[in-house]
């Protein structure tokens, strides 16, 4: 590209930019948004890790996909009045019938997806954080 053209580009865009800048400032101006409300936070380390629960209903795992902290403990319960399971990975829960419940504690970080062996189309996963 010869230099010519590129000082009459350079040129041009200063132009645009400028003519932009001025037809912005001549708009009034918009009242600057409130600054967000910082809520208070415990910082993640020294809140307690806190069991969760997967139920299983309708043939299906809920919440389907979990996100808890190393360390948590997940209680799996079974609302169906058929038989279901918990497999996959580390978790192999034993057959679980209506108002049974397993639970299994994430000590490593990682996912761990998991269906119901009974009916493989079940299925869900816990990220271990
Ligand atoms: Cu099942």
């Amino acid at each position: 590209m010869k230099p010519i053209t590129r000082t009459c580009l350079g040129t041009l865009t200063t132009a645009v930019a400028l003519a932009a800048v001025t037809a912005c400032g001549a708009q009034p101006a918009a009242p600057a948004a409130a600054p967000p409300v910082h809520q208070a936070q415990a910082p993640a380390a020294v809140q307690p890790v806190a069991d969760a629960a997967v139920t299983i209903a309708n043939y299906a795992f809920s919440p389907a996909a979990l996100t808890v902290p190393v360390g948590t403990t997940v209680t799996w319960t079974n609302t169906d009045s058929v038989p279901h399971d918990v497999s996959g990975g580390p978790l192999h829960s034993p057959i679980l019938n209506q108002g049974q419940s397993w639970s299994y504690t994430f000590s490593t970080a990682g996912t761990y997806s998991y269906i119901c062996s009974i009916h493989p189309y079940m299925n869900g996963s816990v990220t271990v954080t």
